[in-house]
């Protein structure tokens, strides 16, 4: 496996668990919604979660939670394009969480540097868009949309039929010559998924890595943590920093999370413990 993630102009090296700081700029976020959704505060949102020690930043302008609805084109850009433009001079990569082709090429036109992609590239015209970029690339695992995604989600083997979905996509992109050193797989956790579905993907996430990539965690603040915790969204916090630090200790490369610092300095701790040093 590659020990570095080419993500258009920075290569983020993968010795040491990196730290993806989300921004919602959104009224409707299951997470946060609201907190950000005005260009100055996302803006400063995404300064403060960079001096907290983020290594990459998740910028979002559709929300995503069960049920939510699609956000139209020019009401996702024109939330996102005025913040981008205020953090395109941060030095680390800015991704952009979308779905939509015309959306990840403006993204990239505006200096963002990675596409996290919930349907992973599926829709008509998005490997297409990526192929003429070198940005990074996450690609996540869904089961049905987000409008009917958590009704009634099933399967036969959580683990091998994520895997296998996940591999299919990576040989997509192979084909459409998207270098394999752009991508970053992502189990998806929520999406399509009940708690017992999402422990056990957890439980057996280095299952994946058998696919040869580095791997995306994003439990942050969800659902699942909540019901095992008793706790409302924004309590979430320690649940949270526990939930990634097992994603990491089962091989996840990237987690993804709102709260950076208490993050990160778990992952200190984590990297002191496994004697990894910082490069
Ligand atoms: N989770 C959310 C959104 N995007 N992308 C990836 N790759 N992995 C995830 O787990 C993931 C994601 C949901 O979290 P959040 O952005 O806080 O909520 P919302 O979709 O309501 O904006």
């Amino acid at each position: 496996m590659s020990r570095e993630l080419r993500c258009g102009r920075f290569m983020l090296p993968l010795d040491r668990p990196l730290v993806m700081g989300v921004i919602n700029v959104t009224p409707d976020s299951f997470s946060d919604g609201g907190r950000h959704a005005a260009p100055d505060q996302a803006i400063s949102h995404a300064r403060a979660l960079a001096a907290e020690g983020a290594d990459l930043l998740d910028i979002g302008a559709e929300s995503t939670r069960p049920r939510a609805e699609p956000v139209p084109l020019s009401e996702e850009l024109d939330r996102l394009l005025p913040v981008l433009e205020g953090v395109r001079n941060l030095d680390i990569p800015i991704s952009v969480d979308t779905y939509k082709p015309a959306t990840m090429r403006a993204a990239l036109a505006a200096g963002a540097s990675m596409i996290n992609d919930i349907t992973a590239l599926q829709a008509e015209g998005a490997l297409e868009a990526m192929r003429d970029s070198n940005c990074g690339i996450c690609l996540m695992h869904m089961q049905g949309t987000p409008q009917t995604m958590q009704l009634d989600p099933r399967y036969g083997d959580v683990v091998a039929e994520v895997s296998h979905f996940l591999a299919q996509r990576v040989a997509a992109c192979e084909r459409a010559g998207i270098a394999r050193e752009r991508l970053v797989l992502d189990p998806g956790f929520g999406f399509g998924k009940t708690k017992e579905h999402n422990l056990t993907l957890l439980r057996n996430l280095s299952a994946l890595r058998s696919l040869g990539l580095p791997l995306l965690a994003g439990l942050s603040r969800k659902s699942s943590l909540g019901k095992i915790a008793g706790k409302m969204v924004l309590e979430r916090v320690g649940a949270s920093v526990a939930a990634a630090l097992l994603a990491v200790e089962r091989g996840a490369a990237i987690v993804r999370v709102h709260d950076v610092g208490d993050t990160r300095d778990a992952l200190l701790i984590f990297n002191a413990v496994q004697g990894i040093v910082s490069s």
